[in-house]
């Protein structure tokens, strides 16, 4: 089996981009979705998954990827309660796996997901993009989370849940004693717990990288660099605990070589996220095109590791710039559709090309 491309859609009514949109971009088999309407610990029902499948088979894809089912905090603290939402976690699992899933992206990150400070920084030729200022994430979580639920102009987004901005402080005070050794702890447990659904599932778990990959606001991330991914498929040695190696979250720290661990992962990579980042001297980065040469990432040699590991997985453009008509308010910070159907262009114009290299060897 090739590589399967695939689309992150956030659903009718959630998303301007339709599904018969997605369908007039070459090559996309796969589309990533979610109930995102549920809270971390909800059961996704039968037939609310069944609705949704229905939608996108009949656009003519399948349904194998859901990003996210989102961890309860109670789980990552490692609470008396969090038995309670892994069973729910686990039910999930197996109310899914009839409609043909195959992976779950997730993360393990405490309190925030991917964390920017500008949502629309002007790239330098009328699109804008996320950015990252390193200077401003320092001590206050609210007036961030305040600043990126604004922009989101009341769109849903994974790890947003309004609901939990609300709670910031209660939050911090629970993760107040979780150290990263606890939380590699809470993971192991979530993960040992999981596994045995998984292979009677056949759905994998692929962990996303955290984004950025360092500490913030005094609290603890793990999967961050190659060490912490070596140890990660280590503690819990199994085919069902995968990764999701987003290339533009790791190489925030451009020490992080995502071909590298490409190359030495490539059977545990179940999914892969390919994003391009620029940095600037004192810190910064900023969001680019998938071109190669826009961004320091390595596009193209982490395409190559891919394509020389026979990856049969799936793939997705990440983050785009925001291009033409998609402005604040009318577009999903990240998830517009042009540039990323620019991006899998690109990709499928640099794959097809090894293809047809390998083919005349
Ligand atoms: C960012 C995404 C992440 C990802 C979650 C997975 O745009 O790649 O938000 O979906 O971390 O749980």
């Amino acid at each position: 089996m090739p590589m399967q491309m695939s689309f992150r859609w956030y659903g009718e009514g959630n998303d301007k981009i339709k599904l018969s949109d997605i369908r007039q971009i070459p090559g996309v088999s796969t589309i990533v979705w979610a109930l995102h309407n549920k809270l971390p610990g909800e059961v996704w029902e039968p037939a609310e998954i069944e609705a949704e499948v229905n939608k996108i088979r009949a656009a003519g894809f399948n349904a194998d990827v859901v990003e996210s089912v989102n961890v309860h905090d109670d789980i990552k603290i490692g609470l008396p309660t969090r038995d309670k939402h892994i069973d729910a976690y686990i039910q999930t699992i197996r109310n899914l796996a009839p409609f043909g899933v195959k992976v779950i992206c997730y993360n393990f990150m405490p309190v925030f997901d991917w964390t920017r400070t500008d949502l629309f920084h002007p790239v330098g030729d009328g699109s804008t993009a996320l950015f990252y200022e390193a200077g401003m994430i320092q001590d206050d979580p609210k007036a961030m989370a305040n600043y990126i639920l604004e922009n989101l102009h009341g769109l849903t987004f994974p790890g947003w849940e309004p609901e939990r901005m609300a709670r910031l402080d209660e939050l911090f005070a629970a993760y107040k004693d979780v150290t990263k050794e606890k939380l590699w702890e809470n993971f192991k447990y979530f993960l040992e717990r999981l596994m045995p659904v998984c292979h009677e599932c056949d759905i994998k778990m692929a962990v996303h990288m955290d984004d950025p990959p360092w500490d913030i606001f005094g609290l603890p991330r793990l999967m961050v660099d190659e060490e912490s991914i070596d140890h990660l498929l280590k503690m819990v040695d199994d085919p069902y605990n995968c990764l999701t190696l987003c290339s533009g979250s790791l190489n925030a720290n451009p020490k992080n070589n995502v071909a590298a661990i490409v190359r030495k992962h490539c059977d545990r990579i179940a999914f892969a996220h390919i994003r391009n980042i620029k940095h600037f001297p004192n810190g910064d980065f900023s969001e680019a095109s998938h071109r190669d040469c826009d961004g320091e990432t390595g596009i193209l040699d982490i395409l190559r590791a891919y394509h020389d590991c026979g990856f049969e997985g799936y793939i997705r453009p990440d983050h785009g710039r925001h291009l033409w008509d998609e402005t604040p308010g009318n577009v999903r910070p990240g998830y517009g559709l042009y540039d990323r159907a620019l991006g899998i262009m690109y990709m499928l114009g640099a794959w097809d090309l090894m293809d047809k290299q390998a083919a005349e060897k």
